[in-house]
C-alpha cells in the first residue's frame, strides 16, 4: 500500500506542477526555497513561518480583483467577496486585539504607517482647517487656502525613537517619507542602563510639542510602557501612534497586558501582520473612534489597489491566532528569547541591556568578540546560522557595519525549538563568533567588512545546526516528493 499523502503535499504538488509547466524556474526556486528555510537555523527577529492555511489563502482569483475604497463603499463594482474577507479579516483582528476598529489594507509597515501618518493629518490639521475656511472638502478650498493647507501638513513635528536605540527608519527619519514629511527629533534609552528613559522623553514632548509620538521599535529588547507614553502624549497635546509590529504577536498571545499592551493607550496602532503574529505578508491599522473615518481613506489615499488575496491570508491568520494554542506559542517566544539570553550570557556575550523582556536579544559583538555586525553576520551565515546585523546604543561602527547582531525566536518557536535547544544555539553562535577574526583590506589595512572564519569549524556548526532543525520539521505535513 503507497503510504497516505496529506492534503498539504497534494495541494502543493500539484500547484508546483502547474507552475511548472509555465516557468520551470519560478517551481524549482520555490521548491528550493523552502528546502533552504528546512535547513537553516533562522534568527531574524522579523521573520517567521507563516501556516499552510494561510499560504494557499493567498494563491487564488481574488487576486484578479480591483477594491479600491472600503468594506461596501468601492469605486469598483463587483466586489462582495472581497467584502467578505476583508470584513472577516477586519472582524477578526479587532475581536484578537480588543480594537474598536480595525483597517487591514495595507501592504506592508511602512503603508501601514503612511495610513496612519495621514490619518492624524486628516483629522488634526485637514479637518479643522476645512472647517476653519467653511469648505465640505478640499477640492472647495482657493488656491490659496489650498497653498496654506499644503504648508500646515508640511509643518508638523513628530518625536521618534532613535534608530540606534532600536526605532525604525519610518519614524521620522530623514531617508524615510516619514522624515521628509515631518519635523522629527528623537528619544533614545538611558546610557547607564539602556532602557526608554521617560523623564527624558517627556522634557523632551514639552519643549517640542509634536503632533504625533511614535512608540514601538525594531530592535529594542525590552518592554515600552504605553500607559506613561499615553501620559506623555496627552500632557504635550500629541497623539500616542504605537507600531507594534515586531510584537504584535507577543500582545495577541496576551504576553503583553495592561501597560504593555499598546491597544488601549494609544488612538492608533500599526503593524505587519507577518513577524511574530505568523500571518501573510501585509500590515495593518488598528484605531479608536477618533480617527476611524481617516484610516479608512488609507486607499487610495496613500495606498494602491488592496491585496483581496492577502486579506483572506490575514482573515486565516488572524483566526489561527485567536485560538488559545497561540497564546502558549507567544509565551514560548519570550521564554526561548530569555533561554538564549542566558544561554549567551553565560559564555561572556555582552547583551544591550544585559537580557530581554520579548521576542529578541541584541548582542554587542564589537565588545564581546571584537567583530562588526557585518563580520559577525556574515560568519553565522557560513555556519548555517541566518541572523542580521543591527546598530545598537551610540554605536561605533554606525549604521551600515554596526556593533550588533539582532536575534529573534518566532520562527524557531513555530518550529517547535523550546528552552533546553536554545542553550544549544547560544552555544553554536558563541562558538562561531569566537572563532571569528576580522579581516583585512587588500592592502593589508584592518577592515570592518570582512572577516576570517576556518572553513572547517564553519562547515561543522552548519552540520549541527541543520541536525538540531531536523528534529524539528518545517511544515512537516508537507512532503513535495
Ligand atoms: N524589516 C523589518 C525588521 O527586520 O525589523 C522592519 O522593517
Amino acid at each position: 500500500m503507497p503510504a497516505e499523502i496529506s492534503p498539504e503535499s497534494t495541494a502543493y504538488r500539484a500547484a508546483l506542477d502547474v507552475i511548472r509547466a509555465v516557468e520551470p524556474r519560478v517551481a524549482d526556486a520555490i521548491g528550493q526555497e523552502v528546502a533552504d528555510q528546512r535547513e537553516m537555523l533562522k534568527l531574524i527577529a522579523s521573520e517567521n513561518y507563516a501556516s499552510p492555511a494561510t499560504l494557499l489563502a493567498m494563491g487564488n482569483w481574488f487576486s484578479d480583483k480591483y477594491a479600491e475604497g472600503t468594506i461596501g463603499r468601492r469605486f469598483y463594482a463587483g466586489c462582495r467577496n472581497v467584502d467578505t474577507v476583508e470584513s472577516l479579516a477586519a472582524e477578526h483582528a479587532r475581536e484578537l486585539f480588543g480594537a474598536r476598529h480595525a483597517y487591514v489594507q495595507p501592504h506592508s509597515g511602512i503603508d501601514a504607517n503612511l495610513v496612519a501618518f495621514w490619518a492624524v493629518l486628516g483629522a488634526r490639521v485637514e479637518v479643522p482647517f476645512l472647517e476653519k475656511t467653511g469648505a465640505r472638502q478640499v477640492n472647495d478650498l482657493t488656491d490659496a487656502d489650498w497653498a496654506e493647507l499644503r504648508q500646515a501638513f508640511g509643518n508638523q513635528r513628530m518625536l521618534g525613537m532613535s534608530l540606534d536605540a532600536g526605532g525604525h527608519l519610518t519614524h521620522g527619519f530623514r531617508p524615510n517619507i516619514s522624515g521628509k514629511m515631518f519635523d522629527q527629533r528623537s528619544y533614545g534609552t538611558d546610557p547607564a542602563t539602556g532602557l526608554i528613559d521617560y523623564e527624558a522623553l517627556r522634557a523632551s514632548a514639552r519643549e517640542f510639542k509634536p503632533l504625533i509620538i511614535v512608540a514601538g521599535y525594531s530592535a529594542y529588547p525590552r518592554l515600552v510602557n504605553f500607559r506613561i507614553m499615553r501620559e506623555i502624549a496627552d500632557e504635550v497635546g500629541a497623539t500616542l501612534m504605537v507600531d507594534m509590529a515586531h510584537f504584535a504577536g507577543l500582545v495577541a498571545g496576551k504576553v503583553l497586558t495592561g501597560d504593555f499592551d499598546p491597544v488601549p493607550h494609544a488612538q492608533i496602532v500599526t503593524t505587519t501582520t507577518h513577524k511574530s503574529l505568523r500571518g501573510p505578508r501585509g500590515g495593518m491599522v488598528l484605531c479608536d473612534d477618533s480617527l476611524k473615518d481617516q484610516v479608512d481613506r488609507g486607499c487610495p489615499m496613500v495606498l494602491g489597489g488592496p491585496l483581496p488575496h492577502v486579506m483572506a491570508a490575514k482573515a486565516v491568520a488572524l483566526a489561527e491566532a485567536r485560538r488559545p494554542a497561540f497564546q502558549d506559542y507567544a509565551q514560548r517566544i519570550v521564554d526561548n528569547a530569555r533561554a538564549l539570553a542566558e544561554g549567551l550570557t553565560k559564555r561572556g556575550a555582552t547583551l544591550v541591556t544585559g537580557g530581554t523582556d520579548n521576542h529578541l536579544n541584541l548582542i554587542d559583538v564589537a565588545s564581546s568578540y571584537g567583530l562588526t555586525g557585518r563580520q559577525a553576520e556574515a560568519a553565522l551565515l557560513d555556519s548555517g546560522i541566518v541572523t542580521n546585523r543591527n546598530a545598537i546604543p551610540a554605536d561605533p561602527n554606525g549604521a551600515w557595519y554596526t556593533s550588533g547582531i539582532r536575534i529573534g525566536t518566532p520562527a524557531l518557536t513555530t518550529r517547535g525549538l523550546g528552552t533546553a535547544e536554545m542553550d544549544e544555539v547560544a552555544g553554536l553562535i558563541d562558538r562561531v563568533l569566537t572563532a571569528t577574526e576580522p579581516g583585512t583590506t587588500k592592502s593589508g589595512a584592518p577592515s570592518k567588512a570582512s572577516h576570517v572564519l576556518d572553513a572547517k569549524v564553519a562547515d561543522e556548526i552548519s552540520h549541527r545546526a541543520t541536525d538540531l532543525v531536523a528534529g524539528f520539521p518545517l511544515y512537516p505535513e508537507i512532503d513535495l516528493g
